[in-house]
């Protein structure tokens, strides 16, 4: 057989060819990252011809590739968006000071660390979501199922060749750890709380790139303001690639909505599961909870740790360069809710230590843009129902909420009132036995499960009835 072509293998442009250790370090992690695609990655259709979109430049012709691909051919690269010259660490202790090319010794641990963990969600979304391509809605969602898996695994790529290029012996490890723990595991589980989670059906699937894709934009983007420069060229590129895994979500909801509106004035009921349909408090129950699950991805509302790695230089703010203060945070304050006895309060807190709170404040404004465009779909039917987030303490297991029963609109209640409330809250076993009835493969081109609308246009202005993947 012959040998084969890394170089080739690979689109990058991090001068691969050129970089012998880091080849090499690539040569030996390649197969047992295609071992481990095999075991964990999507179940079954891994022979099939998926029309799938491959990175293979930065640039705006190269970013976006279509073509039919065996997903185990998928060519997973490694880009880092462009570099901006002269790039200044822009806050925190060496604010001013040119970025770091390389790993400031001084910060090694902390920085690896931050590397892991968001290096560590990128495979384990691709186990959580593995059994779903054999109950597909449609062609068009299979396709677009794989395309955030291979992404994902492209991720996880880009956060190995940090580790890989940078972190000698010690990234080398951690790189064949990330391929080692496994989601949902009880030895060797996922680093954080979401990505031990059931994706068991597709409207969790939806669920689920709506609010958890959503926090990976938000840690990307403060990690993209990082003084370590690798770090921030690779979390800019890696943004542009979330923002498809979220519209799969927002539009995946955004059509279950459309189709329970439908059967709702069709039939004139609210009781659209009489005629195979998702009703909308199902829906608001799996709000609900992905939305409080995503929200613990935050940390703490007071974290130390986020002070430090702000000090440090190695994460930023969301959009820390347009904010207009000093970039230390030494002095100012910023309100973060906490509890006072049964009360939830707001605290003025140091800005420093509060980082993680205000980087969910970004995120929750930015969930409610998104519910607030399902309420449109709901309001242009004519119906009477809106869509809520829920309280930021409900449901909580990180932070200042993890020891209290809280309700959807925001009150802290007795376990008493928690158990005889919990069911109206939460998805139940009844709940969840119903979608997952739903949940029959629809494969034929141009056709949709009864539950979800159609798009509104196909991938890449492709024609209805594409044959995203093709199973014959
Ligand atoms: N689950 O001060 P604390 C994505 C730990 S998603 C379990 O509260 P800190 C994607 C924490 O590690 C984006 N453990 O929080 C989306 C710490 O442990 P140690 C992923 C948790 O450290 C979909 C302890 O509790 N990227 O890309 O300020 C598909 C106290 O920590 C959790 C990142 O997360 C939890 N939820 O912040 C695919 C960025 N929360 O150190 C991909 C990198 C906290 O005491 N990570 N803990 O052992 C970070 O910036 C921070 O680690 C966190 C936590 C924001 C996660």
């Amino acid at each position: 057989m012959a040998p084969i072509d890394y170089i080739e293998r690979i689109p990058n442009n991090v001068s691969l060819a050129e970089n012998r250790r880091l080849l090499r370090a690539l040569e030996d992690w390649q197969p047992k990252f295609l071992e481990w695609w095999h075991d964990m990655g999507p179940e079954g259709f891994q022979s099939r011809d998926v029309y799938l979109r491959t990175a293979i430049s930065v640039d705006a012709k190269g970013w976006a590739q279509f073509g039919y691909v065996k997903m185990p051919e998928y060519r997973w690269g490694i880009f880092l968006a462009e570099p901006e010259t002269g790039r200044r660490i822009n806050f925190g202790e060496h604010q001013g000071q040119p970025a770091w090319q390389d790993v400031p010794g001084e910060y090694r641990g902390t920085l690896r660390r931050l590397i892991v963990t968001q290096g560590d969600t990128e495979p384990a979304s691709v186990e959580q979501q593995r059994h779903l391509g054999r109950t597909c809605p449609s062609l068009y969602d299979l396709r677009n199922l794989f395309q955030v898996n291979v992404e994902e695994g492209r991720h996880l790529w880009a956060m190995v060749y940090l580790l890989d290029a940078h972190f000698g012996r010690d990234g080398r490890e951690e790189s064949e750890a990330l391929l080692q723990r496994r989601s949902g595991d009880h030895d060797k589980p996922r680093i954080l709380g979401a990505f031990n989670e059931k994706t068991p059906d597709w409207l969790s699937f939806f669920m689920f790139c709506f609010f958890t894709d959503r926090d990976g934009k938000y840690q990307l983007a403060s990690l993209a303001e990082s003084g370590f420069d690798p770090l921030s060229r690779t979390c800019r590129f890696m943004l542009t690639e979330e923002a498809h895994h979220m519209f799969v979500g927002e539009s995946g909801v955004g059509r279950i909505v459309q189709r329970a509106c439908e059967l709702m004035r069709e039939h004139k009921t609210d009781d659209v599961r009489k005629h195979g349909g998702i009703d909308l408090p199902t829906l608001q129950k799996y709000i609900n909870l992905h939305c409080s699950v995503s929200l613990d991805l935050f940390g703490s509302e007071v974290s130390t740790n986020a002070a430090n790695f702000y000090t440090m230089g190695l994460k930023g703010r969301f959009e820390e360069t347009k904010k207009a203060d000093d970039h230390r945070l030494k002095d100012g304050t910023y309100p973060v809710i906490g509890l006072d006895g049964e009360e939830i309060v707001v605290r003025q807190e140091a800005a420093l230590v509060s980082l993680n709170e205000r980087l969910r404040d970004d995120y929750v404004a930015d969930c409610q843009r998104g519910v607030n465009r399902w309420n449109e779909i709901v309001k242009s039917h004519g119906i009477d129902f809106t869509l809520t987030l829920p309280h930021r303490a409900f449901r909580r297991a990180i932070g200042a909420f993890a020891e209290v029963r809280v309700s959807p609109d925001g009150r802290v209640v007795s376990q008493a009132e928690w158990d005889a409330r919990h069911r109206d809250w939460l998805p139940t076993e009844e709940d969840e036995a119903y979608v997952g009835s739903l949940m029959q493969p629809v494969t034929e081109r141009g056709r949709m499960a009864n539950w979800i609308a159609p798009p509104a246009r196909g991938v890449n202005s492709q024609a209805e009835d594409f044959e995203y993947v093709r199973l014959t």
